[in-house]
């Protein structure tokens, strides 16, 4: 490592640093305090600046490469309000678990306990929602600081951290260069003791019903891999939390009962309930808490887990294993000798049969209306290759996708389920096409409801100029029907729900995207079909019936169900 050679300018010595944790896309708006690094990046051609049109969909699109790639998403804004407008977008990459380093400028120095222009103590605002947020002092600090956000934003539980780079230190110069690359990595994780882990393998072999609980931090590649061999080894059933979606790969499809999530009433929560013995992996409980899924406090629960757990009266682990996911699945794979069949479990047959009894359904006969949302997942999943990346926004629209949806490999079909973000769909799309390789080559899927996509619709200028290829489906409804829904059965009316008004075939086309819309399911597979194959980005406003929505959250499974 050459320390202590050339001074170089401290906004270089940020964007050294970018390159090399790895970085090559940053997302940002720039501003006089942070002109600098835009500045600097200009001589950093391999890094490539995409520019947006607000900064919380730059944080949106950098969480999305942070949970694709495991690097983390970086992004960048001006002091006061553009460092402010960062915060929905850092708070759900801390709750989800997307690395993501984010860099604002700030005003001098000198100027820093005056009242100036564009000044903010954004560390104090942004400081509750991340995991680290460090202000450089000095120019020394740079390559250190940089070097440590970065560390702290990759390990786990993975977050966000912010560095503040204040306008003199940028254009100053300093003595020490941003670390080599090897200094970005972080050293590996082990298992459990041998001890902690043939217990755990001794509770599986005894219980009459295990399950796997699959949540967010069990989708990393090499944690998928190692959770798919134990499945092929030691056959049992499986559930999913929203953003596990795709842990269980085609071959174990047998296995999958389906995620959970919201609303207690799936097959997978009747399969916990009966449950004896639930293995969490890499569960969170911000995705859904084990008050609902554990109502009675009674299940015996396993933690795996690379931290450990929010112990309480209804998450209350026997074992926890805590260290390297992987490692835990690997070797408790290996100590197993035998585990119950799931095929003579009249449990498991039953509920398997309930999960998969909607496919009869799905399609309708009398198509002439807006279109019903199995019909219009049914579709999907048939033109959509398990290769193709879905990103999938908030509202009735991510229930349904949620719970219909398949996806077989990990990261392919995204939601935001910790925070529940409204606006991540086209964020998350265009990020999803920019870490393809090379850039934009394949088509990326995104669906929200007509509310989401007002969240964040002026990206679509972004897709546009950056030569995206993707579909993006609006389940229109007038409405921000997720809502509306809810307050119905709470309240018997609904209240701030009314949308409506907007063309999106027209809005569409005055980005110079290709507008299309579908308004009844006799419509749905023929323009689905030429909306997918059209390479550039579209819309697609789909007329939805959200006339049965209800059944979402009807049904909750009783207490005493056990
Ligand atoms: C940033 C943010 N604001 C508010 C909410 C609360 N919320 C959850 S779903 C929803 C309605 C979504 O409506 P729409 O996007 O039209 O989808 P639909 O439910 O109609 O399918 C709202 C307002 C949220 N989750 N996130």
């Amino acid at each position: 490592m050459e320390m202590l050679s050339q001074p170089r300018n401290c906004a270089n010595i940020v964007v050294d640093s970018l390159y090399n944790a790895g970085v090559r896309l940053v997302f940002g708006i720039p501003g006089a305090k942070v002109d600098a690094i835009f500045d600097a990046l200009l001589d950093h051609p391999d890094i490539r600046m995409i520019v947006c049109r607000h900064e919380q969909n730059a944080v949106f699109m950098a969480s999305a490469v942070g949970r694709i790639t495991g690097c983390p998403g970086v992004c960048i804004a001006t002091s006061g309000p553009g460092a402010s407008n960062l915060t929905t977008g850092l708070a759900t990459a801390t709750t989800e678990g997307d690395p993501v380093v984010a860099i604002i400028g700030s005003v001098s120095r000198l100027q820093s306990t005056k009242r100036t222009h564009q000044s903010m103590r954004a560390l104090d605002v942004l400081n509750p929602i991340c995991k680290g947020t460090i202000g450089i002092e000095v120019e020394d600090q740079v390559a250190e600081v940089m070097l440590d956000a970065f560390r702290v934003a990759t390990s786990y539980p993975r977050g966000a951290t912010v560095v503040s780079l204040p306008l003199d230190i940028a254009k100053s110069v300093s003595n020490i260069p941003a670390f080599p690359s090897a200094s970005f990595r972080l050293p590996d994780l082990g298992p459990s003791p041998l001890p902690c882990i043939e217990s755990v393998a001794h509770l599986i072999e005894e219980a009459r019903l295990p399950v796997l609980f699959l949540g967010m931090r069990s989708t990393a590649p090499h944690v998928v891999a190692a959770i798919r061999n134990f499945l092929r080894l030691h056959p049992m059933p499986v559930v999913e939390t929203f953003q596990a979606a795709g842990a269980v790969s085609m071959d174990l499809v047998n296995l999958f009962y389906g995620r959970v999530g919201l609303f207690r009433n799936q097959p997978g929560d009747k399969l916990l309930a009966k449950s004896d013995l639930v293995l969490t992996v890499g569960y969170d409980p911000t995705e859904y808490d084990a008050n609902l899924w554990n109502v009675n406090g009674k299940l015996r629960i396993v933690h795996i887990d690379y931290q450990s757990c929010d112990f309480g009266f209804h998450y209350r682990p026997i074992v926890e294993l805590i260290g390297s996911i992987e490692q835990n699945i690997t070797y408790l794979a290996k100590n197993i000798k035998d585990v119950a069949s799931q095929s003579e479990s009249d449990v498991c047959r039953v509920l398997y049969q309930e999960f998969h009894s909607w496919r009869k359904t799905a399609i309708p006969k009398e198509r002439s209306g807006p279109v019903k949302p199995l019909h219009f997942i049914s579709c999907l999943q048939r033109y959509v290759s398990s290769t193709t990346r879905v990103t999938c926004d908030v509202g009735t629209v991510y229930i349904y996708m949620m719970r219909y949806y398949f996806a077989y490999e990990p990261s392919m079909f995204l939601t935001s389920n910790g925070q529940q973000t409204l606006g991540v769909g086209l964020p998350w799309a265009i990020a999803a096409s920019l870490v393809q390789d090379p850039p934009c080559s394949k088509k990326v899927i995104s669906l929200s409801g007509d509310g989401g996509f007002m969240f964040s619709s002026q990206e679509l200028s972004t897709a546009v100029q950056l030569k995206c290829n993707i579909t993006h489906f609006i389940w229109n409804d007038g409405h921000y029907n997720m809502v509306e829904f809810q307050e119905e059965l709470k309240y018997g009316r609904s209240s701030g729900i009314a949308l409506g008004g907007v063309d999106f075939v027209r809005f569409a086309e005055a980005f110079n995207a290709r507008g299309f819309r579908i308004r009844s399911g006799d419509e749905l597979e023929s323009v689905m079909r030429e909306a997918l194959a059209y390479e550039g980005v579209s819309i697609v406003d789909v007329l939805i019936d959200y006339s049965r929505n209800q059944d979402l959250a009807n049904h909750i499974i009783p207490e005493e169900y056990e």
